[in-house]
């Protein structure tokens, strides 16, 4: 199967997966459950799902033991996008090409959306179809990324640093944490699913922070050179909003040198993991090529 015909598939299974596991929008309170489905369903790459799909693959999760913890990581992406979209956070109107969760609805909703969804996650990996150690490792790993040392932290960083110059490995570090913790939990739950070796894990965290960086080193150049009809959300916000960004520090063409010194360091650290790990090479040139 060719990698597009790969990621549809992929992306139409985290799709149907996300819808049946969670209520309907005719069950009370409607307009919350509405407001949840509305913001994770029918938009959105699925990059996250879509690399624990993958990286369940490498070490033989059927798929089928996978539509859980993906779709909770999901959730969980969904859920910070809908915060971060909040007039005390970053103040957005626009997201997937539609009105943010705070503009359709309002701001009350919005937060419980989050918060609701959050819960929803756990809940996912609670009934996930695994040993009960599968998903304790699981819980564990995914708590610890959306917490204060991964992307809560990462975002408290972020607002801390809004309109100060930031030094290049505070930036870093800042990114490891609000979009790279994620992107590793979504790595290292998929690979939890089936039956990695110490060895091969840690090959495989640093394959998952070089692509979290990679990600929002990306971002950032899509920030500065697409257009908000193309990304479906906001473009030019970083420079408007005065944010150090890889753009901002190094220069678009530096930026892009490092994007592809990124992905060379992504595609090294997957050949030493020493099996076939065809779509997560194909998932971080998606990331690097990708145009929103
Ligand atoms: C509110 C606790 C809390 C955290 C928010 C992820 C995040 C932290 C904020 C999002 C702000 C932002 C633009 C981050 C840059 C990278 C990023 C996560 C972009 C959006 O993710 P995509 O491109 O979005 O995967 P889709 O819509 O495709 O799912």
């Amino acid at each position: 199967m060719d990698f597009l015909a790969w990621m549809t598939a992929a992306q139409q299974r985290s799709e149907a997966a996300l819808s049946h596991h969670q209520p309907g929008a005719s069950v009370t309170p409607e307009r919350l459950h509405e407001a949840m489905r509305y913001s994770t369903l029918g938009g959105g790459k699925r990059v996250r799902p879509l690399l624990c799909y993958a990286a369940g693959e490498v070490f033989g999760a059927a798929d089928e033991q996978l539509d859980l913890p993906a779709a909770a990581v999901e959730m969980i992406h969904a859920y910070s996008l809908v915060h971060d979209d909040l007039p005390c956070m970053d103040n957005d109107r626009l997201r997937r090409g539609k009105p943010t969760c705070h503009v359709e609805f309002d701001e009350a909703t919005a937060l419980l959306v989050g918060d609701a969804l959050q819960s929803q996650a756990f809940q996912l990996l609670a009934d996930a179809p695994l040993d009960a150690g599968k998903v304790v490792t699981m819980l564990s790993l995914l708590a610890h990324a959306a917490g204060s040392r991964g992307m809560a932290g990462g975002q408290a960083i972020d607002l801390a640093a809004t309109g100060k110059t930031q030094s290049l490995a505070a930036l870093e570090f800042m990114h490891l944490h609000k979009t790279g913790a994620l992107i590793r939990a979504a790595v290292l739950m998929g690979a939890h699913c089936g039956n990695p070796e110490g060895a091969e894990l840690l090959a495989l965290t640093h394959f998952a922070n070089r692509i979290g960086l990679l990600f929002q080193v990306v971002d950032d150049i899509l920030d500065a050179e697409a257009s908000t009809a193309t990304l479906g959300k906001t473009a030019g916000k970083d420079a408007a909003q005065n944010k150090s960004t890889y753009v901002s520090l190094l220069g678009t063409a530096a930026a892009k040198a490092k994007a592809a010194e990124l992905r060379g360091e992504a595609h090294a650290a997957l050949d030493r993991l020493g099996r076939d790990a065809l779509r997560l090479h194909q998932l971080t040139d998606y990331i690097v090529d990708r145009h929103f």
